[in-house]
């Protein structure tokens, strides 16, 4: 296999809605250059990057999926992704490290929601772009209204480079603005015929290549005086504009496709070769400190892991980009993160499930190795330990959860491990297990998302699972001051037990005034690991009780914080002053006054007026202007408040703080809402009150489990 230089490498990402033809447009381009004797379909589930049987079951593609082709002298490395933002994760990932975007628009529907909803994510990231306008052959191909659409939405930089001249049924005819010639294929796709553009289009096709080269002489000056001077720009130095205008985001340029038919293929990969960036021109990687990171083969060797595949029979995929520096077979890395030495033992190239082995590669490339101990998705590789860390990829928030339990209990055990090994693939799948609420907690980005985990679950790892529905993690507080006294007293047989106890518990708020009632001794605050705080104060005068028992009588309260007596519920924001008591010279012990400051403080916590809180998320709710009143409606209705709005492009941002208890399987209703325009994205903010109805609820039915 022929090992090319990091001048030589393209790394691209097909990106777009689902079902717009990209797993088509890949099998298209891999066979185009001669690396495939027969052309799969997704129809037959036999192409190079669904190959996973989930993929072939759904139809559609999961995974993400690295692929490679040689277009003249370049090696075009290909990731393929799922269409839908339930994978976002996978399509996160392989963004981080292309060099350059493909977005494919079906040219029967245009800018799809799916478009829009990938789009959001991936502009941020800012990388070179470029559309394809795909399915020309389709009888509803519609590629004018798929160009309105693109300028309406992406702007002045949808650069059209090409326009079909007979789509739909029969379609093989592209008109190229840049190099002013006609590709003509045959009826199989392929190799077109070059011609010249027919005199009845010339008019249609001057005008056209003048916006082009316009458009790319405004990106740069020379161009610009150079096009002043001359009134138009030869092809050398249209790419150069082009380029720039790329790097700079300020232009699309936009291709023909047929994918299925195999037209148009060959020509966006040639100027992928000659325009798109190489991998040595893209914008420097960063350490997590700021350092940049060269795509430079002289430098010391640095690998990326972006993304990480357990395959049946075979283990652990890594899959990484060399950032800079050169990869050896069997040389040995440091992983930045453990400091464990990794050998790399096997280097691949990969094309789906296919392994090419290989002995070297270059800064720039892409490729795989198995077997790697301790290293994971989001891990750096680097000669020497030298906290050498790449700034990670960053997943979003889940946005759906649910808890988990297996059909059979003997399961129980093996079904942590399994999660953590589907969170090892899928950074994107959450699992918690929640000692609180005794509940494993799964959590993703969609319920389409939570599905393919399950059947996932069912089919590669034979085990039956049940989503139900998770509890919610209230905490319980008081609302004013009450005072309780304790006395644990046993006196049977040997020596006995004693203690007394008097205690005031009032509410806890940040920056309040010390205690004016007693004269304090000591306090000590005690940050909760469920949030908020316990504060307490020693305030015995004339040692009543003895300063060695004060620790038991606030481990005695801490031990009632666990399980609150209203819901069970951790309890926080109390403050509590001890301040008197008795003990006894012989009986007394730590454990009797331990006990009596537990059942002080339950009895003072149901005179203090006590309250259940909720957790709150802050929402944001991207959604087109025309539907947003539905999305407000149902908000309303889910005990929300807005608390701003904002708008990006033609999406309008609400954004709300939310009761987690409103949020179950919010996901879903919002899409079938909106018929999937809008997404959304959620984080925990804080802890509020319960209103007092819902209180009442609650209360009642733990009071019908705590028996
Ligand atoms: N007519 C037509 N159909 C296409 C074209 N490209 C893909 N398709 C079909 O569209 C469907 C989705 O294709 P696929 O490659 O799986 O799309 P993806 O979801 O973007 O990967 C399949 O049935 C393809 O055969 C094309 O250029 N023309
Ligand atoms: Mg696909």
């Amino acid at each position: 296999m022929k090992i090319y230089d990091d001048k030589h490498i393209k790394n691209i990402v097909l990106l777009g809605s689902a079902k717009s033809g990209k797993t088509t447009l890949a099998e298209t381009m891999l066979f185009e250059a001669g690396l495939l004797n027969r052309r799969g379909t997704v129809e037959d589930k036999n192409t190079v990057s669904d190959y996973h049987e989930v993929e072939h079951e759904r139809g559609n593609s999961v995974y993400s999926t690295t692929m490679h082709t040689e277009w003249r002298d370049y090696k075009i490395n290909i990731i393929d992704t799922p269409g839908l933002d339930d994978f976002i994760g996978e399509i996160i990932s392989s963004v981080r490290v292309a060099d350059t975007v493909v977005m494919l628009l079906n040219s029967q529907s245009g800018v799809e929601i799916g478009t829009e909803l990938i789009w959001n994510y991936v502009d941020r990231f800012q990388k070179p772009s470029i559309f394809a306008i795909n399915q020309l052959d389709h009888p509803k191909s519609n590629f004018e209204m798929t160009v309105d659409a693109g300028k309406k939405r992406f702007g002045s930089a949808f650069t059209i480079m090409q326009y079909p001249l007979n789509q739909g049924d029969g379609f093989d005819t592209i008109i190229d603005l840049l190099k002013m010639t006609m590709y003509k294929f045959p009826a199989s796709g392929g190799k077109p015929q070059k011609l010249p553009i027919p005199a009845e289009e010339m008019e249609k096709a001057n005008a056209m290549h003048n916006e082009l080269v316009e458009k790319a002489a405004e990106n740069d000056e020379k161009l610009m005086e150079l096009y002043f001077e001359k009134g138009t720009l030869d092809e050398d130095e249209l790419r150069l504009g082009l380029k720039e205008g790329m790097m700079n985001h300020q232009v699309f340029p936009v291709f023909c496709l047929s994918a299925k038919k195999n037209m148009g293929s060959g020509r966006m990969m040639g100027f992928i070769d000659n325009v798109a960036p190489s991998a040595n021109e893209s914008k420097h990687e960063l350490t997590v400190d700021g350092r940049e990171i060269h795509c430079d083969p002289k430098q010391p060797t640095t690998l990326f892991v972006f993304k990480t595949l357990i395959e049946p029979h075979l283990g652990k995929l890594s899959f990484f980009k060399v950032l800079s520096g050169e990869l050896n077979v069997g040389m040995d890395l440091v992983n930045q993160q453990n400091r464990n030495t990794e050998k790399l033992n096997q280097l691949f190239i990969m094309d789906g499930k296919n392994r090419n082995p290989v002995t070297k590669l270059s800064a720039g490339d892409i490729g795989a190795t198995l077997k790697l101990k301790n290293t994971k998705t989001n891990d750096t590789l680097y000669p020497k330990d030298e906290d050498f860390i790449v700034q990670p990829i960053v997943f979003p928030e889940p946005k759906i959860r649910v808890a988990i339990v297996a059909k059979n209990k003997a399961d129980d055990e093996k079904l942590g491990e399994v999660l953590s090994e589907i969170h090892m693939e899928d950074p994107t799948i959450n699992i918690e297990y929640s000692r609180e609420l005794k509940q494993v907690i799964l959590s993703g980005q969609g319920e389409l998302h939570l599905n393919v985990t399950k059947w996932r679950l069912e089919h590669l790892y034979h085990m039956q699972v049940d989503f139900i529905k998770p509890r919610i993690p209230y905490r319980e507080t008081i609302q004013k001051a009450a005072d309780a006294t304790y006395r644990h007293k046993k006196q049977s047989g040997g020596s006995g037990q004693y203690g007394e106890v008097h205690i005031r518990i009032e509410p806890y708020h940040e920056g309040m005034a010390e205690p004016k009632d007693f004269s304090i001794r000591d306090k000590e605050e005690a940050i909760l690991p469920w949030g908020g705080k316990l504060v307490f104060y020693n305030c015995i005068v004339g040692g009543v009780i003895d300063a060695r028992f004060i620790p038991a009588v606030m481990k005695g309260v801490m031990e009632k914080m666990h399980e609150g007596p209203l819901t069970g519920s951790y309890v926080r924001d109390v403050r509590v002053c001890l301040y008197d008591g008795k003990m006894h010279a012989v009986d007394s012990n730590d454990l009797s006054f331990k006990i009596a400051g537990m059942m002080a403080f339950k009895e003072a916590f149901h005179n203090a007026d006590p309250k259940i809180m909720e957790p709150i998320y802050d929402i944001e709710v991207f959604v087109p202007e025309e539907i947003m009143g539905e999305v407000m409606t149902d908000l309303q209705g889910r005990r929300s408040t807005i608390t701003g709005m904002d708008s990006k492009d033609h999406y309008q941002i609400i954004k709300a703080k939310v009761p987690l208890s409103e949020l179950d399987r919010y996901s879903t209703t919002l899409r079938s809402i909106t018929q999937g325009r809008a997404s959304y994205s959620g984080k925990f903010s804080d802890y509020a009150l319960v209103p007092g109805e819902i209180q009442k609820k609650l209360a009642e039915e733990y009071a019908k489990t705590d028996v």
